[in-house]
């Protein structure tokens, strides 16, 4: 079965990513196009969290990680980040019956005990009152910041060898892996598919060590503005890319 929508984009039903990862960039750009303060389109993109979120629900993409907040991002002006730190809080009391309507499982990864209490209160009650849902996975990366996860990863295991609960010789690919915030994510932890808005083409210290096969597609198109038609061109253009014979994938 495919899908063709207005803007002529055909989608494989039977090769949707499963986990799509997303760098929401270009709210603040959106805002100065229209002579709107910055945080005006960070509202704009809370929104469209919220709509993309029931789109890929509704095509059946298993994961979306979406990268909210950088352990870089405390560098912006005082007001600015004050006002992210609300956002989780408007995200919930705004969308929480709908979500919780839609079978959607919220999870945060990141270094989330230096966030606000009122910012972690309204994650961990999302966490709570979603965590038996089986649709889709919305992972909120919060303060998250790649090379800090790899160095506390690199801290986990060096504690076991210490105390003489493993090997160096025993340390692998998959050791590593298992002590990343995307561990419980078990199968799910790589991205099928990277995204990022706005024109820029850095991972700029977003999962490092998860990208490492995953298709990129960048997008000119800033955050609020990339619809239901934009994930649609981005999940063509992988599936160009990654095409399925019999479950082989050619490349
Ligand atoms: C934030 C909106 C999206 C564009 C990128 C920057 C601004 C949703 C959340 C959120 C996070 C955790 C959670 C529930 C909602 C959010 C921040 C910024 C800090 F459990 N959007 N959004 N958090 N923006």
């Amino acid at each position: 079965m495919s899908t063709k929508n207005n803007d002529n984009q055909n989608i494989s039903h039977g090769n949707i990513p499963k986990h799509i990862a997303i760098i929401m960039d270009g709210n603040g750009r959106w805002a100065k196009k229209r002579l709107l303060p910055r945080i005006a389109g960070h509202k704009a993109g809370m929104n469209n969290v919220k709509k993309i979120t029931s789109y890929a629900n509704k095509i059946g993409v298993k994961v979306l990680t979406l990268y909210a907040f950088s352990t870089e991002n405390w560098k912006r002006p005082t007001d600015e980040v004050d006002y992210l730190m609300h956002l989780p809080v408007n995200f919930f009391d705004q969308f929480m019956p709908d979500l919780i309507a839609e079978n959607v499982k919220v999870q945060v990864m990141g270094f989330t005990d230096e966030l606000p209490s009122y910012t972690l209160n309204a994650v961990t009650r999302a966490q709570e009152q979603t965590k038996n849902n089986t649709g889709l996975i919305l992972n909120f990366a919060l303060n998250y910041g790649s090379r800090r996860e790899i160095v506390q990863a690199a801290k986990a295991i060096a504690l076991s060898v210490k105390q003489g609960e493993l090997d160096v010789d025993q340390i692998t690919e998959a050791t590593l892996q298992s002590h990343l915030m995307t561990h419980n994510l078990s199968e799910l932890a790589d991205p099928d598919l990277l995204i990022r808005t706005s024109g820029e083409e850095r991972l700029s210290n977003f999962l490092l060590w998860q990208l490492a096969y995953s298709e990129m597609v960048f997008t000119d198109e800033y955050w609020p503005d990339f619809d239901a038609t934009s994930l649609n061109r981005a999940i063509n253009e992988y599936q160009k890319r990654h095409r399925r014979y019999g479950g082989l994938v050619e490349k």
